[in-house]
């Protein structure tokens, strides 16, 4: 599937007429995730773009918050094989399988998405995935090196290898010492990325927030699901089961930030809520059930890097109307 990249011709041109516009009315969209300054709520979830010099350009003019980069592991994966990602009507099915460079050339990619990003005051999160406690350790230091300015800590892939592979998010304990681990060699704020398919997230998210966790990314994709093609009597995905991702998990997504804010209150960690989120209706529901940043991903696959300046522009006619001059002012009022 292609991503469309700029969905409408003047992006640049209205997320400058629409910043002036907010400045005007002393009006900020701005937030700060662990400490780290995002000029707006609004991040790139992982996976959906890789990091060509091309997507810089883009991604710095389409008025994004903050991105995160695909999930890397120490050594290059190829990943599954084609069709990785199909739509189905209500969002997408992936079984991408972690296709990654590996950790050194990914280095050499944050660095470079650094130089571009940085001096317009877009963070990168680096996101990293392991098989073991002690590897996803070894990768947080050596990701370090490249200085992003988080640490995205994936421990919910769906699309792992059943007989030799565990989806660390599924076991309390073993979240826990991931984050340990991970905390221990990193030298930027730590995000634990879970899944919703566990009985009960809560459980999870206090024990990674009790091992050190500075912040949780809540949901990864549900499942994993199958979508058969009728004709072939075929699954769709070459993998036959996958990630579900789109409007469809929006609730699922909403209800689990919903009780992780509600149940970590007071222990000064902050959410990334993510899943399904399509336009700024979806976001400031986010921010309502509790979220300081909001992850898009496949929102972006359908409607190209314009939903960025969609989205703040909607979130600040939404702030007028209700007379809030920040997101403070309304973040987890649903709680
Ligand atoms: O690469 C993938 O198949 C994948 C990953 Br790492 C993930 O975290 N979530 C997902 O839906 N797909």
């Amino acid at each position: 599937m292609s991503i469309q990249l700029d969905s409408h011709t003047g992006v640049a041109g209205a997320v400058h007429a629409q910043a002036e516009r907010d400045t005007q009315d002393a009006l900020s969209l701005e937030v700060t995730l662990c400490g780290v300054r995002f000029r707006n709520p609004i991040v790139l979830a992982s996976g959906i773009l890789g990091l060509s010099e091309e997507i810089f350009a883009r991604l710095a003019r389409s008025g994004i918050g903050g991105i995160t980069t695909k999930s890397c592991s120490l050594q290059p994966r190829v990943g599954w094989h084609n069709p990785t990602i199909v739509s189905w009507g209500h969002g997408l099915i992936n079984a991408v399988g972690l296709s990654n460079p590996g950790v050194e050339v990914m280095v050499e990619e944050i660095r470079a998405a650094r130089r571009h990003l940085q001096p317009l005051g877009v963070p990168i999160i680096a996101s990293i995935f392991a098989t073991t406690i002690y590897d996803f350790g070894t990768l947080a230091r050596y990701v370090s090196e490249a200085e992003p300015d988080l640490i995205e800590v994936n421990i919910s892939c769906p699309n792992l290898d059943a007989q030799h592979e565990e989806m660390f998010s599924s076991n309390a304990y073993v979240s826990g010492q991931v984050t340990r681990a991970v905390k221990r060699n990193a030298r930027c704020p730590v995000v634990v990325k879970l899944s919703p398919n566990v009985d009960n997230i809560v459980t999870i998210a206090r024990e990674v927030a009790n091992n050190g966790a500075d912040a949780i990314c809540a949901i990864n994709s549900l499942g994993p699901g199958m979508v058969l093609d009728i004709e072939s009597a075929k699954p769709v995905l070459a993998n036959r089961t996958g990630g579900v991702s789109g409007p469809a998990i929006r609730p699922i997504a909403v209800r689990c930030v919903y009780d992780i804010c509600r149940a970590l209150r007071g222990m000064g960690v902050q959410v990334i809520g993510t899943g399904g989120v399509t336009d700024a209706r979806d976001a400031i529901e986010m921010i309502l059930a509790g979220a300081t940043c909001v992850g898009v991903g496949s929102a972006v696959h359908a409607r190209g890097l314009g939903v960025f300046a969609e989205m703040t522009a909607g979130i600040a006619d939404y702030m007028r109307r209700h007379g809030y001059r920040s997101l403070d002012e309304f973040r987890g009022r649903a709680l």
